[in-house]
């Protein structure tokens, strides 16, 4: 019996996540091109995916635990899988951010505005919460581009830096959640596949008190 475990392809989270199973003493053969591979000294098969995807394989049990982006759990599985750990990496928010030009005083102004976003279930939860109407565009990339083509008057999007922001004529107005990876798992696991999770849950918790 074996745990697998969804990881991105590549992108930004695919370095850090074979990095931690690297320092939890799990060795896998980095195949760039491969869709899975095997750890050599413990029962882990690895798959690698487009990271939407990874909530739907987890939820289905395809995988058995996942690497993402608290973001991309949020937006693709509704109600959410079980997170079993944070991460400490790929770190972000997202946010919504309006031209530089405009006049913003309170969340109020977002009313009756389009937004565009790559979030728009997320999106359409904190606009509810916060008692705002808005037209919600769901666009798939290049969300900060959308004011500036005449597209939406405001966005919601991932941010680190600031710095794409900034470079298209944007500021942050709010912010929706802060993400981070988490290790998400299926909720159907076999008593054996706890245990293997219960020990990989032991080894990234020593790595995370290592690097406090
Ligand atoms: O191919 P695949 O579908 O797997 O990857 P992807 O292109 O959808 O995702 P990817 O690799 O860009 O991001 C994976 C995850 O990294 C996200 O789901 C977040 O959880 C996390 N993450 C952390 C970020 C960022 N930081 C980030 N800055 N994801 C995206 N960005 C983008 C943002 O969308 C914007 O375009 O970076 C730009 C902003 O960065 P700054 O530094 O200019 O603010
Ligand atoms: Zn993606």
């Amino acid at each position: 019996m074996k745990l697998r475990i969804a990881i991105q392809k590549s992108g930004r989270l695919h370095e850090d996540s074979i990095k931690l199973l690297k320092e939890c003493g799990i060795d896998i053969n980095n195949g760039v091109n491969k869709l899975k591979t095997e750890a050599t000294n413990f029962p882990l098969e690895v798959f690698f995916l487009r990271d939407d995807d990874i909530p739907q394989y987890v939820e289905d049990g395809v995988a058995d635990i996942g690497i993402v982006g608290e973001n991309v759990v949020l937006e693709k599985s509704r109600p959410p899988i079980r997170t079993v750990e944070k991460l400490g990496f790929g770190k972000c928010r997202l946010a919504m951010a309006v031209p530089r030009s405009m006049e913003y005083n309170s969340i109020k102004d977002l009313d009756g505005q389009r937004i565009a976003t790559s979030y728009p279930g997320i999106l359409g939860d904190f606009l509810a919460k916060m008692g705002i109407t808005a037209e919600i565009h769901e666009i798939s990339g290049s969300v900060e581009i959308a004011p500036g083509i005449g597209l939406a008057d405001a966005i919601c999007d991932l941010v680190s830096s600031g710095s794409t922001l900034f470079m298209n004529g944007l500021k942050e107005v709010e912010t929706v959640l802060r993400s981070e990876a988490i290790l998400v798992a299926n909720d159907k696991l076999t008593a054996e596949q706890q245990q293997l999770l219960a020990k990989l849950i032991f080894r990234i918790q020593a790595v995370k008190k290592a690097k406090n």
